[in-house]
């Protein structure tokens, strides 16, 4: 009898060792792309803790759909959109708000377009003033894009103002980056919404970076009399950043490869579709760095410490660009390791925030797509 019990007793244990043993081995190889980033429950939003060895990722926000651009409240809170139509916040002590700030009704989120830009005014703390730049369908015109003017208190969104109307729009090829810039005029990327004709074409919003003052009225030293366009020739650009001598770098995505980081003066004409890559022109102007044979997609730029940032849809990478260095340096980070990412803000805590674009029909989303990540810069060049 004892010796039956304790064969049973055996037999018990050496089924539960399996069992614990077994769990454990599946849990080593199930693996995704998450498990290597610490989450970060505590979000506090733009606050730099030096005493703490930060991570090299640690993510912000997940279970995302398709966020397209973002920008730092005051109080580090950040406000970011998703293409569908959705104003969403990441407060800074709360975490990611379940329900979107606004939900604009009328976008029409369709192949490209959709919610696309968002920036706030460089006054926001007095003014409340948010722009958003999206697509809808004008009941003349079909797709259009424009950009619009909200106000924001506490976390009410109101009073909405059109301020540019009528900037073509697409399936494919909305542009859509919004920003101000140091002169304190909002620049926005619009693309040439499938005519390429329309990008050399200085009457259509098409195919331009577009300079308008903050009320959507021209500046009068805008490079062409009355009208908002600032640079003309270009096919899709979306990313918009200014490096620490003011100079304007804008990403560009090529018909296939040749994708492109310009410098943009005021007036200046990008070649699309007459030249591209590093073909040459009179008049024209060639990139300063391309992709050749290569797609890295290009979409959402910021500048950190001398690099010219910029996430990677079909790259799968968060792109370095050396602009001080002749001819500049191209770095690349993260090589699929996220999936496609549609860009990337320098915060006000000195940290890098990038965001994925899984969900976005083009992609293969994991669990837990779309995300926004913290990245610490100060470990992105270490060795690992
Ligand atoms: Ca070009």
């Amino acid at each position: 009898m004892n010796g039956l019990i304790r064969k049973r007793i055996i037999f018990l244990i050496l089924v539960i060792s399996i069992l614990i043993f077994g769990f454990l081995l599946w849990n080593a190889f199930i693996s995704d792309r998450q498990t290597d980033i610490q989450k970060l429950n505590d979000y506090h939003g733009a606050v730099m803790d030096e005493t703490v060895d930060v991570p090299l990722v640690s993510l912000v926000a997940t279970d995302l759909k398709i966020p397209w651009d973002l920008d730092f409240m005051p109080d580090g809170s950040i406000i970011f959109t998703e293409r569908e139509g959705n104003l969403r916040l990441v407060d800074n002590n709360g975490g990611l708000l379940d329900e979107p700030l606004l939900v604009v009704s009328d976008v029409e989120h369709t192949g490209e377009g959709g919610l696309l830009g968002v920036t706030l005014h460089p006054e926001f703390d007095t003014n409340g003033y948010i722009y958003l730049y999206y697509t809808y369908s004008d009941s003349g015109s079909g797709l259009t894009n424009r950009v619009v003017r909200y106000q924001m208190l506490d976390l009410n969104i109101h009073n909405m103002t059109i301020i540019l109307d009528g900037i073509p729009g697409a399936n494919i090829h909305n542009g859509g980056r919004i920003k101000f810039g140091p002169d304190g005029h909002l620049y926005i990327t619009t693309g040439d919404a499938g005519i390429a004709d329309f990008a050399q074409d200085v009457d259509s919003l098409a195919g331009k970076i577009l300079r308008i003052k903050e009320d959507g009225s021209v500046p009068e030293d805008n490079p062409f009399s009355g009208s908002p366009v600032f640079s003309l020739g270009h096919r899709n650009p979306q990313g918009l950043v200014w490096d620490s001598d003011k100079r304007l770098w804008s990403t560009e995505h090529g018909a296939t490869g040749n994708d492109e980081l310009n410098l943009i003066e005021a007036g200046k004409n990008y070649g699309w579709p007459l030249i591209e890559g590093s073909e040459t022109a009179p008049g024209l102007e060639s990139p300063v760095i391309h992709s050749d044979r290569n797609t890295w997609a290009p979409s959402g730029a910021d500048y950190f410490e001398g690099s010219v940032y910029f996430g990677g849809l079909r790259g799968q990478s968060l792109y370095e660009a050396r602009i001080y260095q002749t001819p500049p340096d191209l770095i690349i980070h993260f090589d699929g390791e996220f999936g496609r990412l549609r860009g990337v803000v320098s915060g006000p805590d000195g940290y890098l925030y990038i965001f994925t674009s899984n969900r976005d029909g083009r992609g293969v989303p994991l669990s837990h797509d779309d995300q926004i990540i913290r990245v610490n810069p100060q470990k992105i060049h270490d060795p690992f």
